[in-house]
């Protein structure tokens, strides 16, 4: 009798070990993955638990991986080269000192005190901070407008400005703040500046994605982290929804641009906008008329425009949008304004053609839904290399 309860407990501690294992955050290898041909290569990228990223080449991309992902590299016959064993740890020493906040990245809440500074140093062309409501967790999604007469909505374009949905892409965050403190310090002495400033109205949401992005810091306090999703309970032991492919737009039309894996970084969710993140970022688009919108992500150094996916619109478009020779001069303007500040030529394109396939992706929805809202003319930048990977040294901060 005594040795069955003992059994039982024996499993009963095996479960609950399983279930801590997987909601404990667990650290990454870097591993330059080899495939020999373009045919394994999209071998490859169909096992859509491989966090895959952009590596130095095209054929070689690089692979956030856990142990496990490894054996299927071996199972498989895949060449590949451990570059660091634990790339959190590699991020970390390459950040400022612990004594600098999330090793030179602005916390949430420094995010937060950011905006109201620049509200309180710039009141006249600068709306006091609002949330368009809360995060999952219950943490406000603020939103800041800077244009001329702030308060009165006038009749001037639209334009929306946003980062962190993917919770590890801090720099996208400090691009966007640079640009919003270059915009309000520039005011009145550069006449282009000043212009737009007068003739624009300009939104910018900062942090899209506050509880990944929180988790990062608990997790990983002097950054590095590599949260990429928001931070739902899905119920089986895995927590995160990918916002980015939770939009209704060819939502989950293919496994291949998005997953139905909930452990997986690209799971869709149950349903289009099953999130309150993407919630709030669809009504505050429909209550506004936005006609251009950048969302401002990391790394491989494009400007990505609609559509996301090879065959949409569905059921069998070409990917190609009716637009597309108008987001191909956007696109190429803006990789040639980029190229004039930091000398890098960002390539241009659509994501599929550059990158993968994306479904339930926000610019597909933006652009395409135009039921609910203006034709929103919305770009995707994806900022640095692949040596700045996800938290690039802060030293990189002010030329990405
Ligand atoms: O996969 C993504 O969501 C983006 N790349 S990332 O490495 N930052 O995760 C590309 C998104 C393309 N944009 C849209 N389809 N909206
Ligand atoms: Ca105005
Ligand atoms: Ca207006
Ligand atoms: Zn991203």
């Amino acid at each position: 009798m005594k040795y069955k309860l003992l059994i039982v407990a024996a499993f009963l501690l095996a479960a609950i070990c399983t279930a801590l294992a997987q909601s404990e955050y667990r650290t990454h290898m870097l591993v330059k993955v080899m495939p020999d041909s373009k045919d394994r290569l999209r071998e490859l990228y169909s096992f859509s638990q491989l966090d895959l990223e952009a590596g130095e080449t095209f054929m070689e991309p690089y692979l956030y991986a856990y142990p496990e992902d490894l054996l299927l590299l071996q199972r498989e016959g895949f060449a590949y080269e451990i570059i660091h064993e634990n790339v959190e740890q590699f991020y970390a020493s390459r950040l400022e000192s612990p004594l600098v906040t999330m090793g030179g990245y602005r916390t949430y809440a420094e995010i937060v005190t950011t905006l109201d500074s620049i509200h309180t140093v710039h009141p006249t062309i600068t709306t006091a901070k609002f949330s368009i409501g809360n995060s999952l967790e219950g943490r406000p999604m603020w939103v800041m407008k800077i244009s001329d007469n702030p308060e009165v909505d006038e009749n001037e374009a639209e334009i929306f400005y946003n980062s962190l949905i993917h919770a590890r892409e801090p720099a996208g965050m400090e691009n966007l703040i640079y640009f919003m403190n270059y915009l309000t310090h520039n005011y009145g002495s550069n006449a282009e500046v000043t212009d737009l400033v007068n003739n624009r109205e300009m939104y910018f949401l900062p942090c899209v994605n506050p509880d990944g992005y929180e988790y990062n810091r608990t997790t990983n306090p002097t950054g590095g982290g590599m949260w990429r999703k928001n931070r739902r309970n899905n119920g089986d032991g895995s927590y995160g929804v990918d916002l980015n492919r939770n939009f209704d737009a060819a939502w989950g039309i293919d496994d291949n641009g998005s997953s139905p894996t909930p452990s997986t970084e690209t799971y869709r969710g149950t349903a289009p906008f099953s999130e309150p993140e993407t919630q709030r970022l669809r009504d505050f688009i429909n209550s506004r008329e936005f006609v251009t919108e950048i969302d401002y992500h990391t790394y491989s150094n494009l400007v990505l425009y609609p559509w996301g996916t090879s065959y949409y619109p569905p059921p069998s478009g070409n990917g190609l949008c009716p637009d597309n020779s108008t987001f191909q001069m956007i696109a190429d303007s803006m990789a040639y304004f980029i190229h004039t500040v930091n000398s890098v030529w960002y390539s241009t394109g659509t994501a599929w053609q550059l990158l993968y396939d994306v479904n339930g992706g926000s610019f597909d929805w933006e652009y395409g839904a135009t039921v609910d809202h203006f034709k929103v003319f919305a770009v995707t930048t994806e900022i640095g290399g692949a040596s700045d990977g996800f938290w690039p040294a802060p030293s990189r901060i002010i030329p990405l």
